[in-house]
């Protein structure tokens, strides 16, 4: 039994997660270097199911002036997000996981093969709906950009805190809706300060376009800052 905790778990199935992890974390590094290699900024965006990921990042593919952005997106099942996000003019690649709660760095390899990086700057791995397993698998990116939706709930940090305190920036999404649901900004805020202080927050609505240019403006920015 596991001699770390009282948790009843035999020590066999803690050993196989370490290596798992071990695992991936080597497939992470492999992956960031081949990023670096091709000069690309790469973003790992989470949230929970339809917190609005795949509207983001329409919308940025839309708005990108720095040449094509590149998606890698991770779902369970259907190639949806992928033909949304090649019909606003992204390259994207699909990656079905089957019953995969989270992407893992192998995955994104693979997929990243797949990839026409030929004037890219920007590539974006959409992963799987899930507010705790994606938090553990390093893929190779850049930055973490996390999702919380207004219509969530204000305590969604509180309670996945993991995800949060791992994020480099969150993305407050669906704010045209804030009104009718009663988001609760100053806790939603108030929250975040508390949970991942060192995020950078941005309110959006990808429905409406409002508090795009702060987010695009910070992506610029932190392509600047990439190797050359
Ligand atoms: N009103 C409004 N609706 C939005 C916005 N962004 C997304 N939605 C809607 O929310 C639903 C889910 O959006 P998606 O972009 O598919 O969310 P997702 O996080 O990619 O979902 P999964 O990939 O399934 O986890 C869709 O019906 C979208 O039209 C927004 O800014 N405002
Ligand atoms: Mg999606």
């Amino acid at each position: 039994m596991c001699s770390h905790c009282s948790c009843g778990q035999p020590t066999r199935t803690l050993k196989l997660r370490h290596s798992l992890l071990e695992r991936n974390d080597t497939n992470a590094e492999r992956n960031r270097e081949r990023f670096a290699s091709a000069g690309l900024l790469v973003l790992n965006v989470l949230s929970g199911p339809g917190a609005g990921k795949t509207a983001l990042l329409e919308r940025l593919a839309r708005q990108w002036d720095h040449g094509p952005v590149g998606v890698i997106v991770g779902d369970l099942a259907t190639d949806n997000d992928a033909r949304r996000l090649q019909a606003s003019g992204a390259r994207a690649v699909q990656i079905q996981t089957g019953d995969l709660c989270h992407l893992e760095a192998s995955l994104v390899g693979r997929a990243f093969d797949q990839l026409d990086t030929t004037g890219m700057e920007l590539l974006l791995i959409e992963n799987v709906g899930n507010l705790v397993c994606p938090t553990a698998f390093d893929l190779g990116e850049r930055q973490r950009l996390a999702l919380l939706s207004v219509t969530e709930g204000e305590d969604k940090p509180l309670k996945y805190p993991a995800l949060f305190q791992s994020a480099d920036a969150v993305v407050i999404s669906k704010v045209d809706l804030a009104e009718a649901v009663g988001f609760d900004r100053p806790q939603a805020l108030a929250n975040l300060a508390g949970v991942a202080p060192q995020a950078r927050i941005f309110e959006v609505s990808a429905r409406t376009g409002a508090g795009m240019e702060p987010l695009l403006h910070w992506l610029s920015h932190q392509r600047q800052g990439m190797p050359v």
